[in-house]
């Protein structure tokens, strides 16, 4: 089985201080939990800005300045969002692409997303892919619904995603997709065979999820972003502390993880 890929999503742009209070907001602070989940095995850091208030922003500069903090750090690949926060603009969501970063997320459908909706027409779609090849920026593939498969696939038709795709099966979003097993065996059992797949339980789901996608063969997702608790009523004192957990059980199921220039061979990020 190859190595294990493990992404630490630190901030997200739902989650606020009230909820969790080690929460990184700051350029210097986002910077600061991606090089201690580095050091916990963290191979990603997928990454969303915020403004000094907290607010979500697709703002490029905030992105450029946690860009060149995190790589002052160390050499964990850093993926921004494309996602954003449900109110954010096509234009601004596709802000980051331009500082051309090895990855970015890239959501291929619209869904529910608790009380709102998370958009991305066709259109949509087919934009941010087609901007994503031309800065070079290998897309994560976002998938919170089985359908959302099917829209990468026709991209790839299209010409606008190159294959192996690389997916990330977001899991327990209230509208989405649910985040049971026979959901995770229903989405694997989806994407072609030489694809790559990383699994990212919500809430109570980033555990189990993540056990299966260990002895799977398939890569993990875990932070602030999807889970703020490291078990029930006791929230996670940082993102660190959840990578470690997914690291130790890693090992002792005998599956190693992988360094971040493993991570790129095995994620074909040739940049
Ligand atoms: N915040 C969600 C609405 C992504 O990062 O690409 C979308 C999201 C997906 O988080
Ligand atoms: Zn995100």
């Amino acid at each position: 089985m190859e190595k294990l890929i493990i992404t630490a999503c630190l901030t997200g742009a739902e989650v606020t201080r009230e909820v969790q209070p080690n929460l990184p907001i700051s350029p210097e602070e986002i910077a600061e939990e991606a090089y201690k989940a580095w050091q916990a095995g963290a191979s990603i850091a997928h990454v969303h800005a915020r403004k000094p208030d907290g607010t979500p922003t697709q703002d490029i500069e905030t992105y450029r300045e946690i860009k060149k903090r995190i790589e002052e750090k160390c050499d964990i690949i850093f993926q921004p969002s494309t996602g954003g926060a449900v109110w954010h603009s096509k234009e601004e969501r596709i802000q980051p692409v331009y500082l051309q970063p090895e990855m970015a997320s890239l959501s291929t459908g619209t869904c529910n997303f608790g009380s709102d909706v998370f958009m991305n027409t066709e259109e949509y779609m087919e934009t941010f892919a087609k901007i994503m090849q031309e800065n070079g920026v290998k897309p994560e593939i976002e998938i919170f619904e089985k359908g959302m498969i099917d829209n990468a696939m026709r991209l790839v038709k299209k010409g606008l995603l190159s294959m192996p795709i690389h997916f990330d099966f977001v899991m327990g979003v209230p509208g989405a997709i649910p985040g049971e097993a026979r959901d995770l065996m229903y989405l694997v059992s989806s994407i072609p065979s030489n694809c790559t797949w990383t699994v990212a339980g919500i809430g109570r789901y980033e555990l189990p999820l993540a056990v299966m996608a260990i002895v799977m063969g398939g890569h993990v997702r875990v932070g602030f972003e999807d889970n703020i608790y490291y078990s029930k009523g006791v929230v996670a004192e940082s993102n660190a502390q959840l990578v470690a957990r997914i690291a130790r059980i890693a090992k002792e199921c005998g599956r190693e993880i992988a360094t971040p220039a493993e991570a790129r061979k095995i994620l074909n990020i040739t940049k």
